[in-house]
């Protein structure tokens, strides 16, 4: 971060007039009131981070110390920042969700002012002028109180505290790129003083192992999430009609997540029309969209750190054209042999060799391909990954287990000009669901509310939906859409 606090004063006198309170930036800031109070009752509770955070100290060897630092703020442009999340391995073992934190466990406890702990959470202190701006921080008491780390210290503390101890080995959680500020200096002072240390990566690839393994609050999570993503992804086949723009079905999807509590997306919402059906991780969104057009629209919410990450691919106009109908089909068979092979002890990759054999056998008799080795042409990604804390969790990729919550999402892709019959090119079709893998099988999440098959996706299209009833501002409907590419 450039300093959100070294530039508050140049800040304060540029914005002032622009709040419309003459005088706001010259008002004492006393703190009153300005206590962190929790907005929900459904977090994580403190008890199980400190569980996971046991967990992990038996991953440590004798006289080891970890260091976890979240993410720093990332500027955007200027004096404006990208929305702050916390980084996932640090938010997984203290729910401390403040930027410049710092966690350090020990698998050995040591004296902190006087208190024997083996686990010390670094976060900002209370700074009322700064959180006029800002926002109100917890300071060190209210974040023992909240999150009952063993020992809160203030982000001044950590050289000190830091210089105290002479661990045996040293395991550095991090996030690999984009490193400011505080976070920096964390990282910066425990390579200059430990850096001689081994290094110990054992520890993170247990956390990486844990994290797979879903609590049921963490099941709940995702449950809410993905309710969240489930009516969003209704609420646009509904309102989807050629002449819209792409961005009114992403910026609709948005915001049905924001409206059930989701604090963000879960990664950026691809809303994909016509050519872009066919751009896997399409993000611009400006294109109009078309009566011809296939749509993919992969978007998913996150609810309180938790990702769900759900597909449906669909026609502009509401009515399945036979060449959208004959790719789309053989893409719903691959996706639910994949999810019905799914159960503790099948392979990771199972349902990607499924969906190879699926597409292959359904490409082949169409003729757009001759043999299965060109397969790979119109079906280029993995079908599987975990979901999370990150849209694509951490986990060991060996054989499934019971509550780990992984995706299934076989997609078929025919670009303009592709060998075959141009009755398929611009057709993008992908079906992906989050789904949970059970004792005895695996319940499909999303998959249990939002519908896969064409006859219920056209009855949903057949009505009207949130986006249909607010309109576009004038000038922008009569802007005139850019034909890269018609046929
Ligand atoms: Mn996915």
């Amino acid at each position: 971060m450039i300093g959100a606090f070294a530039l508050l004063p140049v800040f304060a006198t540029l914005v002032q007039p622009l709040v419309g309170q003459p005088g706001l930036n010259q008002q004492k800031a006393t703190g009153d009131g300005f206590e962190y109070r929790l907005h929900d009752t459904d977090k994580i509770s403190p008890a199980e981070f400190k569980a996971r955070r046991m967990k992990f100290r038996e991953s440590l060897k004798p006289g080891a110390a970890a260091l976890l630092v979240t993410n720093p703020l990332h500027q955007r442009s200027n004096d404006t920042d990208f929305p702050f999340r916390p980084n996932s391995y640090f938010w997984y073992l203290t729910g401390c969700e403040e930027q410049d934190s710092a966690l350090l466990i020990l698998k050995d406890p040591v004296l902190v002012n006087g208190d024997l702990t083996d686990e010390i959470l670094f976060v900002k202190e209370k700074n009322p002028s700064g959180e006029t701006w800002t926002g109100i921080l917890m300071g060190v008491e209210k974040a023992k109180e909240i999150l009952k780390v063993q020992s809160v210290q203030p982000l001044k503390k950590f050289n000190d505290v830091l210089s105290k101890i002479s661990p045996t080995a040293f395991t550095l959680v991090e996030q690999p790129d984009g490193l400011s500020g505080s976070v920096k200096g964390f990282i910066d002072f425990v390579n200059t003083n430990w850096g001689k240390l081994p290094k110990d990566s054992a520890p993170i690839s247990a956390l990486n192992v844990a994290r797979s393994i879903k609590s049921p609050a963490e099941i709940d999570l995702t449950w809410k999430s993905i309710k969240a993503t489930v009516a969003a992804h209704k609420e646009a086949l509904k309102s989807c009609q050629p002449g819209m723009r792409e961005f009114e079905i992403k910026s609709l999807v948005e915001y049905i997540f924001g409206k059930n509590g989701c604090e963000s997306v879960a990664y950026g919402s691809i809303v994909g029309s016509g050519v872009h059906s066919c751009v896997l991780h399409y993000v611009d969104s400006r294109k109009l969209i078309e009566k011809n057009d296939m749509l993919c629209m992969d978007v998913g919410g996150e609810y309180h750190g938790y990702a769900s990450d759900v597909t449906r691919s669909y026609p502009a106009n509401g009515k399945f054209s036979p060449a959208q109908r004959e790719i789309y089909e053989i893409v719903r068979e691959a996706q639910e042999a994949g999810v019905q092979a799914c159960k503790p002890g099948a392979k990771f990759n199972v349902t990607g060799q499924i969906a190879q054999q699926v597409i292959s056998k359904g490409l082949m008799k169409l003729g757009i391909i001759k043999s299965a080795s060109e397969t790979g042409r119109y079906f280029m990604h993995g079908t599987t990954h975990y979901v999370g804390l990150d849209v694509h969790d951490t986990g060991d990729y060996g054989p499934l287990r019971e509550n780990q919550i992984i995706t299934v999402e076989p997609g078929i892709y025919i670009k303009e000009g592709s060998p075959c019959d141009p009755k398929y090119w611009n057709i993008g079709v992908r079906i992906e669901d989050t789904v949970l893998i059970t004792a005895n099988g695996v319940i499909n999440m999303s998959g249990s509310m939002l519908p896969r098959s064409i006859s219920e996706i056209e009855g949903l299209m057949a009505q009207k939906g949130l986006g249909n009833f607010v309109s576009r501002i004038e000038s922008l409907s009569e802007q005139k859409s850019v034909h890269h590419f018609s046929h």
